[in-house]
């Protein structure tokens, strides 16, 4: 620990720190240009030179480590003239425009000039001349405001993990640039405005800011309500509009964002299409109506027909892009008032079979460890069926970031993702087959003699039977079955096994398909097979999808739970609800949201309410859900938009977005994060909370909550697991995972440490079954679909925001070049798709990203959506359908 003095104050700091770094812990300010303190300094900008006793000629603060003895001062005049000399020298061609620029108020060039009174330059330097590129929608690039800072530039190849900018010789200097200077909007860049974010001055500025001075804003820090990545942002308001998103440092994003948290996160909240009244649908059109009129009649239709046909033919789906709060209320009012436990959210569709699967083999349906954890030490990673760097891009990045810093990938997916095409191994499954990989993977553990015998023996049951089933999978077998290399896959099990740290990190791949739940005790059977879970940069990860899907989950809309996964079948569970609810409550079984659509077209479910999800868009086979939802006597749909699905409603309700409310979300690592009012609710928008209150008050429960934060303490005191979280904790800044037992518990970042939430870890005896629907002669391609970067699920946030649009607003298949030929479609050829449930119209995209035989699809465009033609075949477990494999013919249209 050296010893040093830093304008004559004695500071004692770590081996290995930097004289800036000292400086800043002694709150003294040295002025920085290029420094960004998530990389290693350059030292290039030469802002923040010191002087140090004894050295030669001044020292660049942020690359200078402290030694033991040395004397820093950090504001004599040669320093503060130094400091002059740098302003002048980037002054002089500097386009001083800073009467018109988006940067004006938030530009260290300008808060250094102010504060050493530097008005002008001295020299006379050549003005750049180049053009602003404003191709791209979200910000333009003034190059006669760049001072090579170069932040622009690590920011992208270190921090975003794309190389698309670099510091390139033009014209009279050098200049920052995109790869052959190409316009932003050609240069292979994805919009994720981290660049910008990092840029000291005008020279990289969003459209949106042009729209606000900084001294006009409030800034509201809150979570993003896209993926489950649960990146922190603040909302920068305006007059009571946001007017532009900027990343705030939080746990698992530390200031950084994707294109939809900062691009997709605010023209939605303003469209003028959101709902403003509840509608009612008299002679199939909808009317505006009051809240009265809309309440009362849900209630007594509602109440009529759970009278007549009993309170199971009532069911609700709650809303997993909806804080926890909305969530409590919501199950609380279909079991109080509907009287039943058929309650569901979206995880049924999407990590069901995580919840479900990891519950019988663990003891609880989450992820083990912390974003940090998986990303910052592994030696290895084994990433199956994730596209990390579309669907959770910020921790993509972390993942890319990892791999530049010496981690292996492993990327097991039938497509070549960004992070396949990194790999080094990438095995390019046949969609459908991960038991036989998995099986494959833990045999040749077994025969290499790498599986963790002690580990076994102590923490684990049903070892003897996986071992007897593993045998068979021999790796030439798994290989056959899966259509890869036998010794990429042998390679492959060897590498992770091997490693000290590798985490396993999966997503839907594993989860959708008919054996989806095996599929994800697959994946806990080979981490416990090498003893890694339970411990730091190991375990198994789901990377749990929509905003709040986990919180949905962890707060009982869920057929089987209460809140924190209490069962619901269990008489002690039911009567400590019936006790503090002060209501009988129902012990049938309830019906999971694809079961109700089945029963639905049975005629068993009458009623259904329907909080913020649009299953006729999102869940598999639109033409079973239509005719479900057209056999349903009553519908009521809450909601943002007028959605497709609303379309069907009875009654239409006005909720808030996320911006419009507060309460908390739980992002993929179980961490609970604030969710926070920016602006106000328009027309007769109403909480969420609010309206099911009012409903229970008026279904002969009284029910009203002064705040969010009450509910949250309600929870508190009836969830084990969440016993220690309130708003209060929250906002003082401490970050919280559940489980969080009491009221100073720290939160648990790594589960199953000493032992498993159910005592021994359990071994599936998993057995490989193929896909419900194969291909056949007369549908002879296999359909897998998914997702993209630039759009989310059902387009409802992301639709909305114009920029993204530009960039992506239509539907496409991607096929392999050999099918293409023997189809004669070509690149970019409109193309025909059917499937035995459907037929569409959508654009070709030819290459290899997908192996021959195979093709895959989004669902977000309403120009071609894949749901027309996937199999709604459930998971036996889970009830989670087979998104991810049906069988389709192309032709050329
Ligand atoms: N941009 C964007 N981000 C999103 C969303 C979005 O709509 N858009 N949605 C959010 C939601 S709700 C979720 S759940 C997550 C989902 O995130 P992901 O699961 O990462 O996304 P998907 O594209 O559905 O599927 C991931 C990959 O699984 C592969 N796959 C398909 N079948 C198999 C198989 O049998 N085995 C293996 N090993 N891989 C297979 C696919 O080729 C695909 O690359 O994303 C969240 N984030
Ligand atoms: N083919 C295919 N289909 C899929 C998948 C796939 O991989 N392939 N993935 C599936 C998966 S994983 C998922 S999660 C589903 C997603 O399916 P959905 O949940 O249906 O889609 P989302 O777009 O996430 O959002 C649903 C709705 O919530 C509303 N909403 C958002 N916030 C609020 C709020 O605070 N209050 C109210 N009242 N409403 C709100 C939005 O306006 C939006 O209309 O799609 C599934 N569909
Ligand atoms: S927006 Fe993102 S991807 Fe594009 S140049 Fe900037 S950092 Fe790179
Ligand atoms: S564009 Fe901005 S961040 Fe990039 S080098 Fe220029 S001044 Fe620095
Ligand atoms: S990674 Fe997910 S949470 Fe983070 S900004 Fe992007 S969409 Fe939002
Ligand atoms: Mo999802």
């Amino acid at each position: 620990m050296p010893k040093l003095t830093i304008d004559n104050i004695q500071i004692e700091v770590p081996e290995g720190t930097t004289i800036l770094e000292a400086s800043t812990q002694l709150g003294i300010d040295i002025p920085t240009l290029c420094h960004m303190k998530e990389l290693s300094p350059e030292g290039s900008c030469r802002m923040c030179l010191v002087e140090v006793e004894n050295a030669r000629g001044l020292q660049t603060s942020c690359n200078t480590i402290c030694s033991e003895g040395m004397v820093v001062r950090t504001d004599t005049e040669k320093v503060i003239d130094s400091h002059r000399f740098v302003l002048d020298m980037l002054l002089s061609n500097h386009n001083l425009d800073c009467f018109n620029c988006a940067a004006n108020g938030q530009c260290k060039l300008q808060d250094y000039c102010v504060q050493y009174g530097v008005e002008r330059t001295s020299f006379k330097g050549l003005k750049c001349t180049e053009p602003v590129d404003t191709s791209s929608p979200f910000f333009d690039f003034d190059h006669t405001k760049c001072i090579l800072c170069r932040k622009c530039v690590r920011t992208c190849e270190h921090i975003q993990c794309d190389s698309v900018l670099s510091a390139a010789d033009r014209g009279f200097g050098t200049s920052i640039s995109t790869f052959m200077g190409v316009p932003y909007l050609e240069s292979g860049c994805v919009s994720c405005g981290n660049c910008v974010q990092a840029c000291p001055v005008g020279a990289l500025t969003l459209k949106d800011s042009k729209k606000y001075r900084v001294w006009e804003t409030k800034k509201v820090t809150t979570t993003c309500p896209h993926c489950a990545t649960g990146c922190q942002m603040n909302l920068i308001v305006k007059k009571g509009k946001i007017v532009a998103v900027e990343g705030a440092p939080g746990p698992a994003n530390e200031g950084q964002l994707c294109v939809k948290g900062r691009f997709g996160s605010h023209d939605f909240v303003h469209s003028p299409d959101r709902l403003k009244h509840p509608l009612i649908k008299k002679n199939g059109k909808f009317e505006q109506a009051t809240w009265d009129e809309a309440l009362d009649l849900i209630a007594s239709k509602m109440t009529e027909l759970k009278k007549k046909y009993g309170p199971n033919s009532l069911a609700g789906f709650s809303c997993s892009r909806a804080p926890n709060e909305d969530n409590y209320v919501m199950q609380k009012m279909v079991r109080t008032v509907f009287e039943t436990n058929n309650v569901d959210n979206c995880a049924r569709v999407c990590h069901s079979a995580t919840v479900a699967g990891l519950a019988i083999t663990l003891g609880s349906g989450a992820m083990t460890n912390t974003i940090k954890d998986i990303t910052e030490e592994p030696e290895v990673m084994l990433i199956v069926g994730s596209n990390t760097t579309e669907a959770h891009p910020v921790i993509g990045s972390r993942i890319r970031r990892a791999k530049q810093n010496g981690c292996k990938l492993i990327v097991v997916d039938p497509r070549e993702t960004t992070l396949a095409e990194e790999a080094d191994i990438h095995l390019k499954i046949r969609p459908g087959t991960n038991v036989a990989f998995a099986n494959g993977i833990m045999n040749i553990i077994i025969s290499e003699g790498l599986e963790d015998k002690e580990y076994i023996a102590a923490r684990t049951e049903g070892y003897d039977e996986i071992k007897k089933i593993v045998a068979e999978y021999t790796p030439e077998k798994v290989a056959a079955i899966c259509r890869i290399d036998a010794d990429a896959l042998r390679e492959a099990a060897i590498m992770y096994a091997k490693a000290e740290k590798a985490p396993i990190i999966y997503c839907l791949g594993v989860t959708e398909h008919s054996t989806g739940t095996e599929g994800v005790m697959s994946m806990s059977n080979i981490a416990m097979l090498v003893g890694k879970i339970g411990k730091a940069g190991c375990g198994v990860n789901p990377l749990r999808g929509q905003n709040n899907v986990q919180g949905a989950c962890d707060m009982g809309c869920l057929p089987t739970d209460f809140p924190g996964y209490q069962k619901a079948n269990k008489p002690e569970v039911i009567s400590k609800f019936e006790k503090a609810w002060g209501v009988s409550l129902s012990s049938s079984k309830g019906l999971t949201s694809t079961e109700v659509f089945v029963a639905a077209n049975e005629g068993k479910i009458k009623g259904l309410y329907i909080f913020g999800e649009d299953p006729i868009v999102t869940d598999p086979d639109t033409g079973h859900v239509n005719n479900a939802l057209n056999n349903i006597e009553f519908l009521v749909v809450q909601e943002l938009f007028m959605t497709e699905t609303a379309a069907y409603a009875d009654v239409i309700l006005p909720g808030a977005s996320y911006a419009q409310k507060e309460g908390t979300f739980s992002n993929t690592e179980r961490r609970v994060q604030r969710v926070r009012k920016a602006v106000e609710l328009e027309g007769e928008q109403r909480l969420d909370t609010d309206i099911f209150c009012d409903l229970m008050t008026r279904m002969g429960y009284p029910a009203h909550y002064d705040s969010a934060s009450d509910i949250m303490d309600e929870v508190a005191r009836l969830t084990p697991s969440f016993g220690g979280i309130s708003f209060e904790r929250l906002d003082r800044g401490e970050s919280l995972q559940w489980p969080c037992t009491y009221s100073d518990h720290p939160g648990t970042p790594i589960m199953h440490c000493e032992v498993f939430s159910r005592g021994l870890g359990y071994f599936y005896p998993a057995v490989y079954k193929p896909a419900a629907e194969l291909p056949d002669e007369e549908y002879p391609i296999l359909l897998n679909t998914g997702r993209m970067l630039y759009h989310y699920n059902t387009r409802a946030m992301t639709g909305r925001s114009p920029g993204i649009n530009i960039i992506s607003n239509s539907s496409y298949i991607e096929i392999n070049y050999k099918d293409a030929q023997k189809l004669g479609i070509g690149n970019h050829d409109r193309v025909k798709v059917y499937s035995r449930r459907g037929e569409l119209e959508t654009e070709a995209l030819v290459g290899r990203k997908v192996n021959e035989g195979e093709s895959f699809m989004t669902f977000h465009f309403p120009d071609g959506n894949a749901n027309k033609l996937t199999n709604a075949a459930l998971d036996e477990f889970a009830r989670i359908p087979e998104y991810k494999v049906c069988a389709i013919k192309i032709e050329k249209a």
